[in-house]
């Protein structure tokens, strides 16, 4: 007998886009060492595989209770053998040995370093581990390395990157955003998407998506000041452009992924006024990781579906439309095989409803 009477493992479905999953996960210590599994074979590039442990991570994380034994499982979808031997092993021996050779392997520990600086992927780990690389310290002793200006500023601002962006900050930077953007366009809507829009407490990153309504965008407004760092990509959408298939595919929007500096007030006056006594610099701002994306009005819908995320729902939406609708998803529109028309939307609930699926809230998404 289940703890929850009305749940039926064989009626879960397998695409996380018809599902509603929050933040409250049962079974972290599952997804977790899926999450490890994933990420390493992310590293090697087997996409197969890391979807298969992505794909059960966020079965886990929908259920209503704490897997305990393996009967629990029996019906769900995406529960394949590799997967099952890792949950086998956490329920009988409290964790996962694969997961722990993983965290102990060394190609993992320095991908796990390399990838955790701004503009650093998993192309270049591997070149650099290839170098014989294996420390972040090593690259930075390594001069005859070429780093691109988005790694330059990954390097430099390293510390504050790393440490997460909390919900006040991100509260924050939001009212910069805004306040910077009307002075520009004062009718703009900027609305927070990615983790935050989900509920998410704390975050690698804000995201934001910005639109004007109105005949005009402004193509001029990421190139005016207020940020640390810009890497700025202009928009390459063409009217009647066909969404594209590929799942992982990056949008057409023009978009900045920068570093923005937020000044913060003191929270230790007394050893700041000390400081600034015996003039000692002190650094009384963080920089904090920013995507800005500018979309054109009609396009709001898509994108803000797209840019909430997260990750793994979004992959879903796409291969739903595709394999069960015949329709193809991007991040700027729905397009109808069949009818062979774009299905236009003012808002995500038209988009679910075009695609015959029940409405799910941004805080039910963190699939
Ligand atoms: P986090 O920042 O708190 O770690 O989580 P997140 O907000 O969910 O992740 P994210 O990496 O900031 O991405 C937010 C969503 O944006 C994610 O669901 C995927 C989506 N997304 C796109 N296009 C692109 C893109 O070009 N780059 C990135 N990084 N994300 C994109 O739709
Ligand atoms: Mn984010
Ligand atoms: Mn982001």
């Amino acid at each position: 007998e289940s703890e929850v009477p009305s749940f039926i493992a064989s009626k879960v479905s397998q695409y996380s886009c018809q599902r509603k999953t929050t933040l409250n996960n049962y079974n972290q210590k599952f997804t977790d060492a899926f999450e490890i599994m994933a990420e390493n074979y992310e590293f090697k590039e087997n996409e197969i595989f890391c979807l298969e442990f992505l794909r059960a991570a966020s079965v886990l994380k929908f259920l209503p209770f704490p897997v305990t034994t393996m009967k629990d499982i029996q019906g769900l979808p995406c529960m394949g053998d590799r997967v099952r031997d890792v949950i086998e092993e956490i329920i009988e021996e409290g964790e996962s040995s694969r997961a722990k050779e993983v965290l102990s392997d060394e190609r993992y520990q320095s991908f796990k370093q390399f990838t955790s600086v701004f503009g650093v992927g998993v192309k270049t780990s591997e070149k650099w581990y290839r170098m014989g690389l294996r420390t972040l310290e090593e690259v930075k002793a390594d001069r005859t390395l070429k780093l691109s200006k988005m790694q330059k500023a990954g390097f430099l601002y390293y510390e504050d990157l790393v440490s997460c962006v909390s919900k006040a900050e991100a509260d924050a930077v939001s009212l910069i955003v805004k306040n910077t953007v009307c002075r520009f366009l004062p009718d703009a809507l900027v609305t927070i998407t990615g983790g935050f829009r989900r509920g998410k407490e704390i975050g690698h990153d804000i995201d934001f998506l910005i639109t004007n309504p109105g005949p005009r965008e402004d193509d001029e407004l990421l190139h005016k000041g207020l940020l640390l760092y810009c890497d700025m990509i202009e928009s390459t959408f063409v009217k009647e452009q066909l969404p594209s298939r590929k799942v992982d595919a990056m949008d057409n929007f023009q978009k900045c992924f920068a570093i923005l500096k937020l000044y913060q007030p003191r929270v230790d006056n007394s050893s700041y006024n000390m400081s600034k006594k015996f003039h000692i610099e002190v650094k009384d701002w963080k920089a904090i990781r920013v995507d800005l994306v500018i979309t054109p009005f009609e396009q709001y819908a898509y994108a803000l579906l797209g840019w909430t995320g997260s990750r793994q729902f979004g992959r879903d939406l796409r291969r739903f439309a595709n394999h069960e609708r015949k329709m193809i998803l991007d991040n700027h529109a729905l397009y109808d095989r069949r009818k062979r028309i774009f299905l236009k939307a003012g808002s995500e609930e038209e988009i679910f409803a075009h695609l015959g699926l029940d409405y799910v809230e941004p805080w039910e998404r963190n699939a």
